[in-house]
């Protein structure tokens, strides 16, 4: 019998019943399995090296760990928004390099790796997600830990080339070496981390298809995220039912919901939609584009500049289309309430997804999950959003051509019902496929069954003294 699900994120809900597609797996799966839940306080400026702090215990555990004002500055909004997510989202030119950002991050992963070690045993499942944990394995490997660690990075897996951009790049691979696994969102991403270690002298490729780096072995696969369909769907049905959704948004919505982020491709689609609006005959039908974007990271100065380059965009549209009865582009800069948001996504007529690059993202998920099937809207998708690598029945834009994307909105406000609902069914099986349940399950049964870690130089010293490691794929033998 195998021990528990230990889950770490840097984001931990503090909620007794959480929300939200990815919260919701993770919560599904330690209900079921008992264990712990491991993430960064939301309060900051609490003790930083005195233990984990527990927030919740019920069928399992949620423990954090506080971060520093510093710490929070140098670790989250420093090396891992200002370094790690413009290179994984292509955008070298926004990448801000300080050598102390660095340190901090190394310092935190070191940190969390100690208070975390003591917790576990060797026969758990230790399941780290995303960016800002890429050397958290390596560091409990430090620390003797000999359960297996898996790895799942919710953003897209960097181009080789911008690799070069990190202050010291050969760490990049040698800390996804000390995981057993590494889960990644789509084929895509993971042809790009096997191309990095083809490169890479150090690395050697089984015939298995794992990756033996040194003399540590792992295995590189794809496992697509989902969200909950048929709760989303109960969601969008029951708002429908409750008609309080606003009267006056317009027959012809179009829809937009993202984090403002300049990875969503924000600015191009506002052009895109001026550009559909300047072909438009006055005699057609009018539609709104209703975009939902609330403010993120906003001390990184990346994201200061989207959000001005966006007001600039829609006031100047809606100078030149609007009429006194009619707003082009209404822009909400706050969340929406998730109920709410699965009513809006019924009623829109169109959704656009046009990130410039994008791990999965769940907006496309949830748009189609949340349609009427008799009479559903049409999705317009990025072909750099991972979610394209699945949904392919739905209109797919580059998200660079402001002329493919303004004639993708007109397409898809005259397709004949009959089309709507055959591509509609296409996306919504490939939206079923990849249900988060199914997702989470299946990342946890492929980390079950890779091979243990045995470490050199005899059992794991959790009190703190560094040991080398290695892991084979043979068994060991007495
Ligand atoms: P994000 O970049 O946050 O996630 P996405 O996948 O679209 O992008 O998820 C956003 C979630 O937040 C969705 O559930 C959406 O409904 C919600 N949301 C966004 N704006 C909102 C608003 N204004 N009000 C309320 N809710 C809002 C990262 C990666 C993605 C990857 C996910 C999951 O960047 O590529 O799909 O993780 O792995």
């Amino acid at each position: 019998m195998s021990g528990k699900l230990v889950v770490v994120s840097n984001r931990i809900p503090t909620d007794a019943a959480p929300s939200g597609g990815l919260v919701v797996a993770v919560h599904d799966a330690l209900e079921q399995s008992g264990g712990l839940w491991v993430g960064a306080h939301p309060e900051r400026g609490g003790p930083t090296d005195d233990g984990l702090t527990e927030i919740a215990r019920d069928s399992y555990t949620r423990l954090a760990f506080h971060l520093s004002e510093e710490e929070y500055d140098n670790y989250y909004l420093g090396f891992s928004n200002s370094v790690l997510w413009p290179i994984c989202h292509g955008r070298i030119d926004l990448v801000e390099i300080e050598r102390c950002h660095e340190a901090t991050y190394l310092a935190v992963n070191r940190r969390v790796a100690r208070l975390l070690a003591q917790h576990i045993e060797d026969d758990d499942l230790v399941w780290i997600h995303d960016y800002h944990f890429l050397p958290l394995a390596q560091e409990l490997r430090r620390l003797g830990v000999r359960a297996r660690i898996g790895f799942f990075l919710h953003i897209p897996f960097p181009q080789l080339s911008a690799l070069s951009t990190l202050p010291t790049p050969d760490d990049f691979a040698r800390w996804l070496a000390a995981f057993d696994l590494v889960g990644l969102q789509t084929r895509r991403d993971t042809a790009r981390c096997l191309e990095m270690f083809r490169a890479d002298p150090r690395a050697e490729f089984m015939p298995d298809g794992t990756v033996k780096f040194h003399d540590r072995v792992l295995a590189v696969r794809s496992f697509p995220i989902g969200i909950e369909v048929d709760g989303f769907a109960a969601a969008a049905r029951a708002q429908q039912d409750a008609a309080d959704l606003g009267s006056d948004l317009g027959d012809r919505l179009v829809i937009g919901v993202d984090r403002l982020d300049y990875s969503k491709g924000l600015p191009n689609r506002f052009r895109a939609f001026g550009a559909f609006l300047g072909a438009r005959a006055p005699e057609d039908p009018r539609a709104s584009l209703l975009q939902i974007a609330p403010p993120t990271r906003e001390r990184v100065a990346a994201y200061r500049a989207i959000r001005t380059e966006l007001e600039e965009i829609a006031g100047r549209l809606n100078g030149e289309f609007a009429t006194l009865d009619w707003t082009p582009i209404r822009y909400i800069h706050h969340a929406v309430e998730r109920d709410l948001l699965a009513g809006l996504y019924r009623r829109s007529a169109a959704c656009l997804v046009t990130s410039l690059a994008d791990g999965m993202n769940l907006v496309a998920k949830e748009y189609v999950a949340a349609q009427d099937p008799d009479d559903p809207g049409v999705l317009i998708l990025s072909r750099f959003a991972g979610a394209a690598e699945d949904m392919t029945d739905a209109i797919l834009v580059n998200p660079y051509d402001i002329t493919e994307m303004a004639d993708a909105i007109s397409t898809a406000l005259a397709m004949p019902r009959d089309e709507r609902r055959a591509r509609h069914e296409a996306c919504l099986a490939a939206v079923r496929d990849s249900d988060v349940a199914v997702w989470a399950d299946r990342f946890v049964a492929c980390l079950r069954a890779c091979p243990p870690t045995l470490m050199v130089g005899g059992p794991g010293d959790r009190a703190g003294n560094l040991l080398p490691y290695t892991k084979h794929a043979e068994p060991e033998i007495q």
